[in-house]
């Protein structure tokens, strides 16, 4: 693998021992990508599949154990029928392209989000490229998709109450009992949030989840994103826990 030389530097300032064990990227700035370089909107989210990849990539050599990516929001259906179309023919796309390296890796797929929902095609492909890497022990590639946070915490309540009236739980609801009903049951809360072009804001992303979580942000567009930048971004939160236990 070709390194630049500040990639080279990182991973020698980058403590192997303290690498964030999930890391939850929100990939925005695909469409202002193509449309700052006058490409259409959808060479963006082409670019954007690339730079998965990579990521994926990068994220596995580095020993991160959950990745989760914001590919699909439930606001997301607000935008062009076209658009929306050509979004989601990725996943199948996806797949096709990296499903025999995902298996090699030992990677396993899973999916945070309203699923049921989803066009019967997209749910088809994702369901074949979860069934293909459930076994597997390596890291979890997680794709939130078709996802809203304020959902997923009332569809946990409405369960809970479900299951309260069932006489299936017992007492007070505690947290580890209310993470137990969310999409995310059995994963980790993120130790690491990154947002992509320049946007500060959570948008209804893992908003249970990322009550302790450090977050970074860059001005670069998803496209732009690079295996260097997560390692900058590895490398800060070290710098940050680092900080936070000397206090
Ligand atoms: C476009 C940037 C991978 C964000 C990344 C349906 C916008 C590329 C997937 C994918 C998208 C999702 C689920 C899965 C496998 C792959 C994806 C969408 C958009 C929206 F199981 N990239 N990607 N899904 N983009």
């Amino acid at each position: 693998m070709h390194c630049t030389e500040r990639e080279k530097e990182l991973l020698q300032l980058i403590d192997r021992a303290k690498i964030p064990g999930h890391i939850a990227i929100i990939m925005d700035g695909n469409g202002r990508w193509a449309v700052e370089k006058g490409l259409p909107r959808q060479e963006g989210h082409r670019q954007g599949v690339e730079t998965v990849r990579e990521t994926v990539r990068c994220a596995d050599k580095l020993g991160v154990n959950t990745l989760t990516l914001f590919a699909f929001s439930t606001e997301n259906w607000q935008r062009p029928a076209w658009e929306v179309n050509y979004l989601m023919s990725l996943p199948e796309k996806y797949f096709h392209s990296e499903l025999p390296e995902l298996i090699r890796k030992n990677v396993q797929v899973r999916l945070t989000g309203d699923a049921a929902r989803l066009p019967r095609k997209v749910r088809k492909a994702v369901e074949d490229g979860r069934e293909a890497t459930r076994d597997n022990t390596g890291m979890i590639l997680n794709f939130a998709l078709n996802y809203g946070s304020r959902t997923e915490i009332l569809r946990a309540v409405n369960n809970l109450i479900n299951a309260k009236a069932k006489g299936v739980i017992k007492g007070e609801v505690d947290e580890k009992t209310f993470s137990e009903y969310l999409y995310t049951a059995g994963l980790p809360d993120p130790d690491l949030l990154i947002r992509t072009s320049g946007e500060k804001r959570i948008s209804n992303f893992l908003l249970w989840q990322l009550a302790y979580s450090e977050l970074w942000f860059t001005s670069v567009y998803w496209p732009d994103f690079s295996r260097a930048l997560l390692m900058e971004a590895v490398y800060d939160y070290q710098q940050r826990k680092r900080r936070f236990g000397k206090l």
